[in-house]
């Protein structure tokens, strides 16, 4: 399986995140591509890939013009305003209900465009975006030329980022953009998130349409991140209507209550009859996980890997969420080697 990745994710490295009414330590680190790359080396798996690059066009396909203007500016307006010495960009207004958006300063331009205080920009956030954007559509070109499978090490991840929203460590949507990309090259596309949290942005890309599929597995938002999407009762808009599916699980669930979901969206997918499947692959549903809530652990990711692979489906994965440093690793290459071997 091609693993395509690049050591310049390792620009958008940033201190902190803002949460429970205090600045704490960012859980997004560089470290965990290095040891998501580390544990995949160490199982053999390969070859190791650099992405191609692909220009704005296929970004732009999913997200829009203004949007992707003010992040590859946001920091040096940013800089304009405050100096160097604020070395994290975070939004401290937004436009909220009966207000207007605005972009007119750059406090704006961040609260009408960011939907959170988790995901700040720094100096190299949209260079790393662009890569990681880079890396997910190299690896749909290695699928669309016939291979079984390859997995896009993003970093930053994408599965919260809208059209024109970021936020939940993510910018650009990796997974939907590589997505987008393959639909307009005449696939057949379904995407199936496995990571704890909802892909909101994943969500609303597709949310009208009925030509690519939505399924996602995720801590129920009544008590998870995002809070605000990923209910049961979200199952598309006009054409997309049924073409969207959340299944949303309680605090706590183990391996014995999430891979009932995991049939009943491969049973949904099979149904649509994709001829490729996108996999945002999340593996903050790990026992222990800092930002998670659920209790997958050791040959769970395993089972998950056989599972998927089970559906017979070309597949590309991406890296979404995982922030438990020791098993992080070790989670992403079970899924994947226990996916080679199915
Ligand atoms: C912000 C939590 C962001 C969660 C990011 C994530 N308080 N998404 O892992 O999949
Ligand atoms: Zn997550």
């Amino acid at each position: 399986m091609k693993i395509v990745t690049t050591p310049l994710h390792q620009a958008h490295a940033h201190a902190h995140e803002f949460e429970g009414g205090r600045l704490i330590p960012a859980k997004d680190v560089p470290a965990r591509a290095e040891l998501v790359l580390d544990a995949l080396r160490a199982r053999g798996m390969g070859p190791i890939i650099q992405p191609q690059h692909f220009g704005m066009v296929p970004v732009l396909r999913v997200h829009g013009v203004e949007f992707v203007h003010m992040l590859e500016q946001a920091w040096g307006r940013w800089v304009a305003k405050y100096g160097y010495e604020v070395r994290e960009a975070f939004p401290s207004a937004w436009p909220a209900r009966g207000m207007r958006a605005s972009t007119e300063d750059v406090e704006a331009a961040l609260g009408t465009f960011c939907f959170d205080t988790a995901t700040p920009i720094v100096a190299g956030t949209w260079a790393a975006a662009r890569q990681a954007a880079d890396c997910a559509l190299t690896a749909a070109q290695c699928v669309l030329k016939g291979e079984r499978a390859a997995f896009a090490l993003t970093r930053p991840p994408g599965h919260h980022a809208a059209s024109e929203l970021y936020g939940g460590y993510c910018f650009l949507n990796n997974a939907a953009i590589a997505a987008q990309s393959m639909a307009d090259q005449g696939r057949r596309v379904a995407i199936l998130d496995v990571d704890m949290h909802h892909g909101n942005g994943t969500q609303a890309i597709f949310y009208g349409r009925d030509d690519v599929l939505t399924v996602s597995i995720h801590g129920d938002p009544a008590a998870f991140y995002p809070h605000f999407a990923g209910f049961a009762d979200e199952t598309g808009d006009g054409a997309g209507e049924g073409f969207n599916l959340n299944l949303p699980l309680p605090a706590g669930t183990a391996w014995s209550g999430w891979a009932p979901a995991l049939e009943t969206a491969i049973a949904r997918v099979l149904a649509f009859a994709p001829d490729i499947l996108v996999v945002p692959l999340g593996v903050d549903t790990h026992l222990g996980d800092p930002a998670g809530g659920f209790r997958l652990e050791g040959a769970d990711y395993k089972r998950m890997g056989a599972a998927l692979a089970r559906a017979g489906l070309p597949t590309l994965f991406t890296m979404e969420g995982g922030y438990r440093l020791d098993t992080l690793g070790s989670a992403v290459a079970d899924v994947l080697t226990a996916f080679e071997g199915g």
